[in-house]
């Protein structure tokens, strides 16, 4: 197991946001100009296979032309507010986010994978949408102060923390309500989660991907099979995120790539209802999720078909 270093290596400029991260574990800042927007919407009707639909990122996509292109694409345009706001820094990758209409493109209750050694180094996540959020298009929410609860690897094949009361986790969540071009800073370590789309427009979010300038590129796999108390690490290289192919297809397999530095102890935390209480606040968020859904289920007009798909949008928040 490993310790959290007693001070976050500094990244904001400014103090008063690197202590309002810290704490909460994320911050919400204005990011994009509307030129840059309307550049990023150009660029995505351009890359943007039509064929994927549901919550798809660039990063599952097949096609590395893609991936390359809109990682390329996006750091170049985000270069300009990110030296705006942050030092000491590396971009590790630049991606879109689609959400298309539909009960298929909620993202479940999750932390991002680990990314980096955070026994000394914390891996941020920049999420802007390109079009003004609701809960009905299915922004992100958020469990405030959820970051490193516990020294965590974090990667699909290792159980979660919060596994034991993943569905009661969602009354916890915060919708981050937010204008396009602004941008939600979020550590990787915290708790989110975000509904799905359930409006008419596809919902576009462009996601960067940094961390400290010195930061060493890690991945974590647990064989569900070992009776062991441990994961491999791997070292990955800084385009992991771009080169990695596993994500779309066979993610939940040993990576195929990177270096094994061999198995590290982990004792698996698990956390009961008891600590969900007596940690976080209730937001009853299901509610209000599901308040985002019956005006298009009571429209006397739908199909039965169209009714199907709302009542499968409202039996995922239930
Ligand atoms: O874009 C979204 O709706 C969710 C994004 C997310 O969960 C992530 O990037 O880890």
């Amino acid at each position: 197991m490993f310790a959290f270093p007693t001070q976050m290596l500094k990244v904001f400029k400014d103090e008063a946001i690197q202590q309002q991260f810290e704490k909460d574990g994320y911050v919400v800042l204005p990011f994009y100009t509307e030129a840059e927007m309307e550049e990023l919407n150009q660029l995505y009707y351009r890359l943007h296979p039509k064929s994927e639909t549901g919550f798809f990122p660039s990063t599952f996509s097949q096609d590395k032309n893609y991936r390359t292109e809109a990682d390329r694409e996006i750091r170049r345009i985000c270069d300009r507010p990110m030296e705006h706001y942050l030092e000491n820094i590396k971009t590790v990758l630049g991606a879109f986010i689609a959400k298309t209409p539909g009960p298929e493109s909620g993202m479940c209750v999750h932390q991002d994978m680990s990314l980096v050694d955070e026994s000394r180094y914390t891996g941020i996540n920049i999420w802007v949408p390109l079009c003004d959020l609701t809960v009905q298009n299915g922004t992100l929410f958020v469990l405030p102060g959820s970051h490193r609860q516990f020294p965590t690897y974090r990667g699909s094949s290792i159980p979660e923390f919060f596994e034991k009361v993943n569905d009661a986790m969602i009354d916890y969540l915060q919708p981050v309500i937010i204008k396009a071009g602004e941008a939600v800073f979020f550590d990787q370590s915290i708790i989110h989660f975000s509904p799905p789309n359930y409006t008419n427009d596809i919902r576009i979010v462009t996601n960067t991907y940094f961390t400290h300038k010195e930061a060493e590129f890690r991945t974590y796999f647990y064989d569900k099979n070992s009776a062991l108390q441990s994961v491999e690490e791997f070292e990955q290289n800084d385009s992991f995120m771009t080169d990695f192919e596993q994500f779309g297809a066979n993610i939940h397999d040993r990576p195929k790539v990177g270096k094994s530095l061999g198995m590290v102890d982990y004792d698996f935390p698990s956390i009961n209802s008891e600590y969900l209480e007596k940690h976080f606040t209730r937001t009853h968020a299901r509610q209000l999720i599901a308040d985002a859904v019956p005006k298009l289920e009571t429209e006397e007009t739908h199909s039965p078909k169209e009714k199907n798909i709302f009542q499968r949008m409202l039996d995922l928040v239930r």
